[in-house]
């Protein structure tokens, strides 16, 4: 009789897989309610499920509390279903007791478009995780996958690490930015903002949604371009409907630009030193700024990132010595390859020069980057700037580091060996 038993139990598992495999409501909702649980059947049902992942485009979509995140959700959800496409929708309810009525609003709105063939919409409520939260939703993500929802949209709220994390699950991650937010926005930049791969100014009917139009395409411009992919800014009214259909288009344009299934790739093996190296090498061969410096790669490693540059006729100032820009050139190009020695993004956000030394015609500049401390979001570095034994210049600086990390393609291109090639080879 016991011997009956595990084949009961093979033929149950099964039957649920096919069932998830096949969409069934049912039973994708019994599943997320194991994952949520951390039931032991969650890990071995996940497992099972591996080979039916990264055909959903998944879409984070994240903002302050109000942004109207929820309401172009259920716009977006809308023009899915127009297009004839199952789509499904995790929201991940913020645990403060201030928000409950946004939450409640969240489940109305939500549920007016729940009901509708082929859409699935369930809330996540952050209580009771207990910092688990990123790996359920990402489980439940997987579900809804493997359930063949295309695409599957996350809503979260932007504001601490654990947000960041989720929207680390996404493919493209929208950011929504109500209008009018100002001088906030040179606060969120340095934050939220790095991870946007579009950003939406929500509430379009307002007076102010073009002014933060034009605010963001501004900040944009001063930043480095990512890749291939240049952010957009899509200006959305979702209570009327308006650019709902634009914002679809932009996002599946994303996905193609820069892939599906993006948080499968994420469980990759830490990064060793050489690896480090020889990301490092890739990163300074891909930087037309090093090319036109004419800045030689000397050493790199995990943390770190040593250049060269000889002071040229073009360097020089209207007093004959090295000009403090180039030298500023030098000391922020090692400074940006050490930050993004490890593979997470690290942009830039606050650097500090002080001038020693002048340097002239024919010196050779070495500027040495090293990290000296580092945290989950926040790193900083220390660059001298030398020429011989003499210091030049001091440079510190902090980056933000973002939750994604250098496409795959980018950190996979093999180094020669262990020697790191110079940005011109
Ligand atoms: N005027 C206007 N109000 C909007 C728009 N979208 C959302 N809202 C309002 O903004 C408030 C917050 O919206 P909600 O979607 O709950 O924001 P969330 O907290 O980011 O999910 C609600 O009162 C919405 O009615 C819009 O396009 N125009
Ligand atoms: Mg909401």
């Amino acid at each position: 009789m016991k011997r009956d038993l595990p084949r009961g139990d093979d033929a149950a598992a099964a039957a649920r897989l096919a069932a998830i495999r096949a969409g069934d409501r049912g039973a994708v909702a019994r599943a997320i309610t194991a994952v949520e649980n951390g039931h032991a059947d969650a890990a071995a049902l996940l497992a099972a499920l591996e080979g039916d992942l990264g055909r959903a485009h998944v879409v984070g979509i994240t903002g302050p509390p109000g942004a109207g995140k929820s309401t172009l959700i259920a716009a977006l959800v809308g023009e899915c279903t127009r297009r004839g496409r199952r789509v499904a929708v995790v929201a991940v309810d913020p645990s403060s007791p201030l928000s409950g009525g946004a939450v409640l609003g969240d489940r109305i709105r939500m549920s007016e478009v729940a009901a509708a063939e082929g859409v699935f919409v369930r809330s996540v409520a952050s209580r009771g995780h207990a910092g688990g939260l990123a790996s359920a939703t990402r489980g439940i993500v997987d579900l809804m996958d493997a359930a063949g929802f295309d695409p599957v949209i996350v809503e979260t709220v932007g504001a601490g690490q654990s947000e960041v994390a989720i929207a680390a699950l996404a493919d493209t991650s929208v950011v929504v930015t109500p209008p009018g937010l100002g001088d906030d926005v040179q606060a969120i930049k340095a934050g939220i903002l790095e991870i946007a791969d579009v950003l939406v100014v929500s509430k379009g009917d307002s007076p102010l949604a073009s002014a933060t139009v034009r605010d963001l395409k501004d900040m944009l411009r001063l930043r480095a371009r990512r890749g291939a992919w240049t952010v957009p800014v899509v200006l959305t009214a979702a209570t009327r409907g308006e650019g709902v259909a634009e914002l679809l288009d932009v996002a599946a344009r994303h996905a193609e630009a820069c892939g599906r299934g993006r948080r499968l790739a994420g469980a990759v093996q830490p990064p060793g030193p050489h690896d480090a190296a020889a990301r490092v090498a890739t990163l300074a061969r891909q930087d037309a700024f090093l090319r036109h410096c004419a800045l030689e790669l000397l050493d790199a490693g995990p943390g770190r990132a040593t250049l060269a540059m000889t002071v040229g006729a073009e360097h020089l100032n209207f007093n004959g010595t090295c000009h403090g820009g180039a030298i500023f050139a030098l000391a922020d190009s090692a400074f940006g390859l050490a930050s993004n020695s490890h593979g997470p993004v690290a942009a830039g956000i606050e650097a500090h020069v002080s001038y020693h030394a002048a340097a002239r015609p024919g010196d050779r500049l070495v500027a040495r980057a090293e990290e000296v401390s580092r945290n989950a979001r926040l790193a900083t570095y220390r660059i001298d700037v030398t020429r011989g034994d003499v210091r030049v210049a001091s440079f510190g600086g902090t980056v933000y580091i973002a939750a994604r990390r250098h496409a795959p393609r980018e950190a996979a291109t093999p180094a020669a060996g262990a020697r790191v090639p110079g940005p011109s080879s």
